[in-house]
């Protein structure tokens, strides 16, 4: 009943109760009762008219009968004034109801009310505890930047107290030791600022960190240099939004050095402890035996907690903004491998590269299976902040979906040590409908060695030369996802004695579980342009022997850009391994080609990136002869050519009867070519 209702019935009621009272309260001789009147009138009508109207009439029962309709209607109204009355209390009844409802809402509100103030206040001390913590931050910081300046002086002071000979000599033997300039490194402060290499439009970006998957930072090292390591941490650590960094792990790979305390690196955990902030998940990781990249990675990986897992190579710098751009992606597209754009941080004076190119360099690889970075090409459409497609990876730095990761078969755990792997992955997520591209916008910088400063572990723990465990690995990746093209990579190591590989059933099983491509598509449609070693390209293959019977031409260890020579011939191919090409190219399997360009003869032949565009990279064999520049007066030769004491690769004028400008192929034609050595497969 609605209260306006309830108030009219009230009314309506409390009108009732004041009628009856009218009528109940009136006293027995007021002159205005009904029955009074009846009584006065008809008392002076009995004074006139008693006589004769006496016994006639019956006046008495007239009367009575009055009297009892006075009374029943008296009662009635009585009736109706207390059903009135008790409506009214009813009603009143309901209201008291009402207001006691109402009262008691009223006191839950207050409760609420001051329950929330309670809360309020909690909240209040919780902020005001942050605040404190954020001051104590702010000092931690202060601290820290005070240690940093003092870090700084003393460095300069070590620097400055140090001569030439004295500096040399300690960067000498930080190259013999770490294969970098540790010394160096050393004397630089470990949270030191570095250079914003991101193109502008990269800088530009905003990020939705709120909806973006956190990462868990995996970082696998074996007696990393202290400055290097903990470098690489402090940048993960500086230039992570904390709400994007689930830990950073550190799988320590059986390390012994003295700078970190011996086996089980307690130096390193200490410093953790007592130097780095609490609010940061830092696990370390030490296994006592030599578990090599790949198992050392899949520990660091059983142990962690993001959804996706970053792993990093223990000498790098995270840039700016690193991880958004990974995460960003990988949020999107969780079958997306991403790698940050890898600068340089120069070995021997630990600084980043200060230009970069505008689109980054991408992954490819040779036919030795070597890992090589060729141009990223922008997609049309896209913009230059965009992902970019990368054929392979370099294999240190990348990140990946937890379940991706496991989706397409984590690593060939039958892979030793460290090499390999790196292209074995890369086929592996194109050839199974994942995708690997790079992030323009996310760079961490990495120091490049020349060596590789450590023993790698094989499966039986004991250490294996560098080699014969890449050559394991690739001959392993070759057998499971190239097909066919395997034999281009036997081809180009065709002197290299393969160790056994092990079983490969698992990994083929893999590959056909997951319904993988063949190897021709990922040719096809990732590297187009790429060089095919095959009968329609080649014309011979193998070491190429100079006139005077003991000279091969020889790559003699160099890389593009390097100078191309004559060296004893050993039959081991390597060096020596050349092809020459229908296009008149001699090329290694690592895609260099003779080139040479001088005018002044004689002059110096050079390796070059092969371009594909003849011009002096175009030799004509004729006659044992390799000519440059058609058969005319200017023709120039390939000529083997004694300098003071010893020979040399030249071009020449060309003079027919010159045995030093004379060469036959020790492989003979393509086919039938050397027969690619099959690697010994398991019983
Ligand atoms: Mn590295």
């Amino acid at each position: 009943m609605k209260a306006v209702q309830r108030l009219a019935l009230a009314g309506a009621g409390l009108i009732l109760i004041g009628l009856s009272f009218f009528f109940t309260s009136q006293p027995k001789d007021s002159p205005n009762t009904a029955s009074n009147i009846y009584r006065r009138s008809a008392g002076s009508v009995s004074g006139a008219v008693h006589g004769a109207w006496a016994g006639a009439v019956g006046l008495d029962d007239e009367n009575e009968r009055l009297r009892a309709e006075a009374l029943n209607l008296q009662a009635h109204r009585q009736e109706e004034a207390n059903q009135a009355l008790t409506d009214v209390l009813k009603l009143l009844q309901t209201r008291r109801e009402d207001l006691q409802k109402a009262q008691g809402d009223l006191l839950d509100v207050r409760a609420r009310r001051n329950k929330a103030e309670e809360q309020l206040q909690v909240a209040n001390d919780a902020l005001a505890g942050l605040r404190k913590n954020v001051t104590d931050l702010h000092g931690q910081k202060n601290k820290l930047a005070e240690q940093h300046q003092r870090e700084v002086k003393r460095n300069e002071a070590e620097r400055d107290a140090v001569d030439a000979a004295e500096t040399k000599k300690r960067e000498d033997d930080s190259f013999k030791k770490f294969a970098f300039n540790e010394y160096q490194s050393s004397l630089l402060p470990l949270d030191r600022e570095i250079p914003d290499t991101r193109v502008g439009e990269c800088k530009a970006l905003t990020w939705d960190i709120e909806n973006m998957l956190k990462h868990s930072v995996i970082i696998c090292f074996v007696n990393e240099a202290w400055s290097a390591l903990l470098r690489t941490i402090m940048s993960v650590i500086n230039r992570t939004p904390l709400s994007l960094l689930a830990e950073i792990i550190l799988v320590d790979d059986g390390s012994d050095a003295d700078w970190l305390g011996g086996a089980g690196v307690p130096k390193l955990r200490q410093y953790i402890k007592t130097q780095l902030p609490d609010s940061i998940v830092i696990k370390v990781l030490s296994s006592s035996k030599r578990l090599g990249l790949i198992r050392a990675r899949m520990f660091g990986a059983s142990k962690a907690v993001g959804p996706v897992y970053t792993f990093l190579d223990s000498h790098v710098e995270c840039n700016l903004a690193w991880s958004e751009p990974v995460l960003d992606i990988i949020t999107k597209n969780y079958k997306a491998v991403v790698t940050p754009v890898i600068d340089t941080i120069d070995a021997k004076t630990m600084n980043h590269a200060s230009w970069t190119q505008r689109v980054p360099a991408v992954g490819t690889f040779s036919w030795t299976l070597d890992f090589t970075w060729k141009g990223g090409v922008i997609k049309d459409g896209d913009k230059v902040t965009d992902p970019i497609d990368s054929p392979t990876m370099a294999g240190g730095l990348f990140s990946i979906h937890k379940k991706y990761f496991h989706e397409i078969g984590t690593y060939d755990q039958e892979m030793d040590g460290w090499g390999g792997e790196n292209l074995e992955i890369s086929f592996r997520i194109w050839q199974c409908g994942g995708t690997l591209v790079t992030a323009p916008c996310s760079h961490v910088g990495h120091i490049f060695r020349d060596t590789h400063p450590y023993k790698v572990a094989t499966r039986n723990g004991t250490a294996s030369s560098i080699h014969e465990t890449f050559m394991r690995n690739s001959a392993r990746l070759a057998e499971v996802w190239m097909d066919d093209y395997k034999q281009y990579f036997y081809q180009s190591r065709v002197q290299t004695k393969m160790p056994p590989l092990g079983s490969l059933t698992e990994r083929k099983e893999l590959r056909k579980r997951l319904h993988c491509k063949p190897f021709k598509w990922y040719l096809d449609n990732l590297v187009p342009t790429m060089f095919i070693p095959d009968k329609e390209h080649i014309m011979k293959i193998g070491a190429t022997r100079n006139g005077d019977k003991q000279q091969c031409l020889d790559k003699m260890g160099q890389r593009a850009g390097g100078k191309a020579g004559v060296y004893f011939c050993h039959g081991q191919g390597g060096n020596q391994a050349f092809m020459l090409t229908i296009d008149g190219e001699i090329r290694t399997s690592d895609d260099l080609c003779l080139d040479a360009w001088g005018t002044k003869m004689p002059a110096d032949v050079f390796l070059q990136k092969c371009h594909g565009n003849k011009g002096n990279q175009q030799w004509v064999y004729k006659d044992g002869m390799f000519r440059q520049g058609g058969d005319g007066k200017d023709a120039k030769c390939l000529e083997s050519l004694m300098v003071g004491s010893q020979k040399q690769l030249k071009i020449n004028t060309c003079s027919a009867g010159n045995v030093g400008q004379t060469w036959t192929w020790e492989g003979g034609d393509n086919p039938p070519g050397p027969k690619p050595k099959a690697p010994p497969l398991p019983a």
